[in-house]
């Protein structure tokens, strides 16, 4: 098959969805230029990030049941830097991309809340850390004494498709449990054997705009249904106001996560 690697734009595109930095429209939340490599590495070095825990909360009960852990990243003058726009440069440079991927999710462990937490894996990272049947990237994340959930997003990338396919093979063989993350984003690709070994589906926010469509409302159900039947929980990301959150109990969803709970994001900077 010909692998066909994305544009800088649909790398920086796909960066910003895989790390949760796109608004609603799909568009990056923060305006964008790509760093360079020095400029990465001296954020790096310079230990200019920080993480932000999201809650993630049940709808049956109103309790917190774990946080996904976000990175952030910051200019010398303490500026934000889009992190879809470093990611992007990352995927460039697969050293620098393993060597950040690792640093900052150790960092995002040792600073998170109790219980349940979830860290974004891009396939790219996982297979930047790739040794024979090994992962160093993997072990980082093991190594957390309480759970860990991978959130796994499914790229438009053949070469990413096929990565993330090995992602989630290798996160069954280590017993660690994997969320698919996006599920449902207009660019999104979701295959069925990916499906079928997912834990979490975490549900993309644009579902909430097209609940008006019968049709798209009819997929949403049917993939509430399916997520049932093979066990899965589901997380309806996006959650902004309290009607979405009456929108997201009428559709049976799990749990929830969005802006609605901003009151109880945690920041925490390197
Ligand atoms: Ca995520």
């Amino acid at each position: 098959m010909t692998q066909v690697r994305p544009s800088m734009n649909e790398q920086l595109f796909g960066s910003a969805r895989a790390h949760g930095h796109l608004a609603e429209d799909g568009r990056p939340r923060l305006p964008v230029s790509v760093p360079s490599s020095c400029d990465v590495l001296a954020l790096v070095l310079g230990r200019r990030f920080a993480v932000e825990y999201q809650p993630i909360v049940d709808l049956h009960t109103g309790e917190t049941i774990g946080h996904e852990a976000l990175s952030r990243f910051f200019d010398a003058q303490g500026g934000p830097v889009s992190p879809g726009a470093v990611f992007a440069r990352l995927h460039e440079e697969p050293s620098l991309l393993l060597y950040v991927e690792a640093e900052t999710k150790r960092f995002q462990i040792e600073n998170a809340p109790d219980g349940p937490l979830h860290l974004n894996v891009d396939p790219d990272s996982f297979h930047a850390g790739r040794n024979g049947s090994a992962n160093g990237l993997l072990d980082v994340i093991q190594a957390r004494e309480q759970p860990v959930v991978v959130e796994v997003i499914e790229t438009m990338c053949f070469a990413d498709a096929r990565y993330g396919r090995e992602l989630v093979s290798a996160l069954r063989e280590r017993s660690m449990p994997v969320a698919l993350d996006d599920v449902g984003a207009p660019d999104a690709l979701l295959s069925l054997e990916t499906l079928k070994d997912a834990d979490v589906l975490k549900l993309d926010a644009s579902w909430l705009g097209r609940m008006g469509d019968p049709r798209e409302r009819a997929i949403l159900e049917a993939l509430l249904g399916l997520a049932r039947r093979l066990g899965a929980r589901t997380i309806l990301e996006g959650v902004e106001t309290e009607s979405q959150l009456e929108l997201a109990a009428a559709l049976g969803v799990d749990a929830v996560q969005g802006f609605l709970f901003r009151g109880q994001f945690r920041t925490r900077a390197a």
